[in-house]
Parts: C-alpha cells; sequence; structure tokens
C-alpha cells in the first residue's frame, strides 16, 4: 500500500502571499492543495505543519474522506477560517494524488463535464465613473460576459473594491491601510454609477456589485429595491455574512438576487441560508470551505434549494485554487458563476497551470490531477512578504465591517 511519505509547507510572496502544501507519497507521487488565507498565513501554516503533518505521516493517501473527517472530528475544536483552510489543502492535494494515481483529470473523478466551460466574472473598477466606464469597455472587448463593477465614492479617500493596478489586490500595507466609509454617501453613489454602466454598455451581458457586508439589512433591502431594473446577477455580501436572518429582511423587500459566503467556511454556515432559500448564489471555496470534498457537500444541498454557486476567485487564492475551483466546477450541476482575476506574472513564475481562458470561459487540460505544479526553487526568489487587508472607518472614527 501507497503511503504518505512526507508533507511540506511552503510559505511564499511571487507577486503575493501564498501559503502551499506539497504531499508525497512513498510512490513519488506528489499532490498540491493551496492554504492561503489573506492576511493571516502564518496561522495556516503553522496548523498545518505543527499540527496536520504529523497526523498525516503513513496513512493510506487514498483514504480522501476518511482524513477528512479524521481531521475534522478529531480535532474537537471545529470550523473556522483557520482549521478549514489547512483541511482544505490537505483535501485538495489527496484529490490531486488519486487523479494523478488513475491517470485522470479530477473533473472525471467527480463524474466528469457537465459543461463545456466555466463562465467567469472579471473585475471592473476606476477612481471614478469614468475610469470604470473605460474598463467595463476592455473587459467586453476582451469577451467577458460577466463584469463585476466597483468605483470609488465620491469624497471618500479610500476605493473601496478598486483596483490599483492591472490586479485587484486589497492587502496591500505591512499594517492595515485604514479607509474612510460612509454609508450614506455609498448609497446615493452606488446606484447611480451602476444605472451609467447599464445606459452605456446596455444589458447583453451579466453585472455583478460586491457590497462587502458594509449595510444594515434594511439598507441592503433598498439598495436592492433601487437596482432592480437594472437587474444585477447579484448583489454580493450586502450585510455581515455571519447574521443569517438578516437575509431573511432582505429577501422581503428586493427580488435582486443575492450572494454570499466567501468568508464562510463549512456547511453549517451555509444551512440556513440554503435550506431557507435566503440567497440565490453560494460564495464557498475550495480553499476556505474544507476543500473539494466538503465544498461538494455544500453545492450538493444548494442544488436541492435552486441555489447555483458562485465561487470566490479573487488573486489570493492560488492557482492551485483556481484550478480546483474549475475542476469542480465543471460537474456540478447547479454551477453558477465563477469569480476569476489573472494572477499577476510573478505568480506563474512560480505555479504552472493548464487553466485557460477564451471568451470569458475558464477550462482546462485532461492533464492527470489538477493539472498544477508548483516550483518550489522558484518560489525561493520571493519571501513571504506580511500584508494585511485594509480596515474601514466611518467618518466618526468607529470601524466598521470589511
Ligand atoms: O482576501 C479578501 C479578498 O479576496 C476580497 O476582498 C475579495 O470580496 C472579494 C471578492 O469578492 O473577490
Ligand atoms: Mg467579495
Amino acid at each position: 500500500m501507497s503511503t504518505i511519505e512526507r508533507a511540506e509547507v511552503f510559505v511564499a510572496s511571487p507577486g503575493r502571499n501564498f501559503v502551499t502544501l506539497r504531499i508525497t507519497t512513498s510512490d513519488g507521487v506528489t499532490g498540491l492543495g493551496d492554504a492561503t488565507l489573506n492576511g493571516r498565513e502564518l496561522a495556516v501554516a503553522s496548523y498545518l505543519r505543527d499540527h496536520l503533518v504529523p497526523l498525516l505521516i503513513g496513512r493510506d493517501p487514498a483514504r480522501i474522506e476518511d482524513i477528512w473527517q479524521f481531521l475534522y472530528k478529531g480535532a474537537y475544536w471545529r470550523r473556522g477560517p483557520v482549521t478549514m483552510t489547512a483541511i482544505a489543502a490537505v483535501d485538495v492535494a489527496l484529490w490531486d494524488i488519486k487523479g494523478k494515481v488513475a491517470g485522470l483529470p479530477v473533473y472525471q473523478l467527480l463524474g466528469g463535464r457537465s459543461r463545456d466551460g466555466v463562465m467567469v466574472y472579471s473585475h471592473a473598477s476606476g477612481t471614478d465613473v469614468p475610469s470604470l466606464l473605460d474598463d467595463v469597455a476592455k473587459f467586453r472587448d476582451q469577451g467577458y460576459q460577466a463584469i463585476r463593477a466597483q468605483t470609488g465614492v465620491p469624497g471618500l479617500g479610500g476605493s473601496y473594491g478598486v483596483r490599483k493596478g492591472e490586479v485587484y489586490e486589497p492587502a496591500n500595507g505591512s499594517l492595515p491601510d485604514e479607509q474612510p466609509w460612509s454609508t450614506e454617501a455609498y448609497l446615493d453613489f452606488a446606484p447611480t454609477y451602476l444605472r451609467e454602466v447599464r445606459e452605456k454598455f446596455g444589458y447583453g451581458f451579466h453585472l455583478l456589485h460586491d457590497v462587502h457586508h458594509r449595510l444594515t439589512p434594511i439598507e441592503a433591502a433598498r439598495f436592492g429595491k433601487s437596482v432592480e431594473d437594472l437587474r444585477l446577477f447579484w448583489m454580493e455580501d450586502p450585510t455581515p455574512a455571519e447574521n443569517q436572518e438578516a437575509f431573511r429582511l432582505i429577501r422581503r423587500h428586493t427580488t435582486t438576487p443575492i450572494a454570499t459566503g466567501e468568508i464562510l467556511n463549512s456547511i453549517w454556515d451555509v444551512k440556513d441560508l440554503i435550506t431557507e432559500q435566503l440567497i440565490d448564489y453560494v460564495r464557498t471555496t475550495v480553499v476556505h470551505a474544507g476543500g473539494i470534498t466538503h465544498l461538494r457537500r455544500i453545492f450538493d444541498l444548494a442544488a436541492l434549494y435552486q441555489v447555483r454557486t458562485g465561487s470566490h476567485g479573487a488573486t489570493d487564492l492560488s492557482p492551485i485554487s483556481l484550478a480546483a475551483a474549475v475542476h469542480v466546477d465543471l460537474t456540478v450541476p447547479n454551477f453558477g458563476i465563477q469569480e476569476y482575476m489573472p494572477h499577476v506574472a510573478e505568480t506563474m513564475q512560480v505555479f504552472r497551470t493548464n487553466v485557460t481562458l477564451k471568451n470569458g470561459m475558464l477550462d482546462l487540460s485532461d492533464e492527470p490531477g489538477l493539472g498544477v505544479e508548483y516550483d518550489e526553487k522558484a518560489a525561493e526568489r520571493f519571501p513571504y512578504d506580511p500584508k494585511y487587508l485594509p480596515v474601514a472607518r466611518r467618518l466618526d472614527g468607529s470601524v466598521h465591517d470589511w
């Protein structure tokens, strides 16, 4: 029997910080898992190195479900982003190994293709409306079928959700950048620029918007109602995601579809949202919600309630997570959309992947396993570089939700 012989944790910053797990079997087969938790990377690296790796050595890598249950139930302390990201890395690495051993891409092990490709949405943003409109035009020209639109709010120095260079990178400070926030200014402004996007570009593509948990339930209800005629694909994270009750109130007032879940990490966190049909899209991911094994469980529950998938896919999810997401997205019957932002060149010097983008759709080749390689030597050129997400403060100085 093949056993797990080695499990190594790499922390590097090729363009941004990533934590990567590589498991090697006694037969010399390797599997990769992403363990990146933006701004809290070393907590997961330690959870893996100090607590999970010693438990993996000598185990049968084929027993993915059993290892998942052992790590989850055996910890006694359940759920939470650190635990679920660490378990996810192990789980994804084991699926990678299973695929390589079988000589099949992971999506074949999950039941095979349900679709020809994976529709993605890109991030259009600008510091003001004209630059946002230019960005939307660029992504339309590139063939994207779905575009998220964000722009800085006039009068607020900060520009939340806005890309600075070619790539959206919110973790930008060696200490958190504190940015001003005014709900009143946002609520006055956001519906007007979303309207300008529709007026200029029409309705022939999907338009998305991320609220980043910044509204109260009744504010979110008002926002959703005010943009109903713009037919958003979704309004994302209208209120803090951990308060599932809030979504009941929003639902009573608006038909604008709702997406949430990028910061949630277990089926228990999304159970009521799904079973009470309080959301339309569940944004849990392979990396923060326990890997392919657990994400499939969430997506299968969602399918019963006509909730579709819309996994988080910002650049803080490594190319390993993106590939794993595409394998899952290709197979699940209730796929909705996949967030996609290209990684910078430095990142791609360290990760080799076979994921391709054409006409706003992702696909991958039939390479066995996930189809990703990690160049550990190249990674050594990019040492860990501590970075934090910004923190929002209301105009009176108090901390707001991000
Ligand atoms: O790490 C946090 C980012 O991934 C987050 O700001 C991105 O909200 C986000 C999104 O929808 O991509
Ligand atoms: Mg988001």
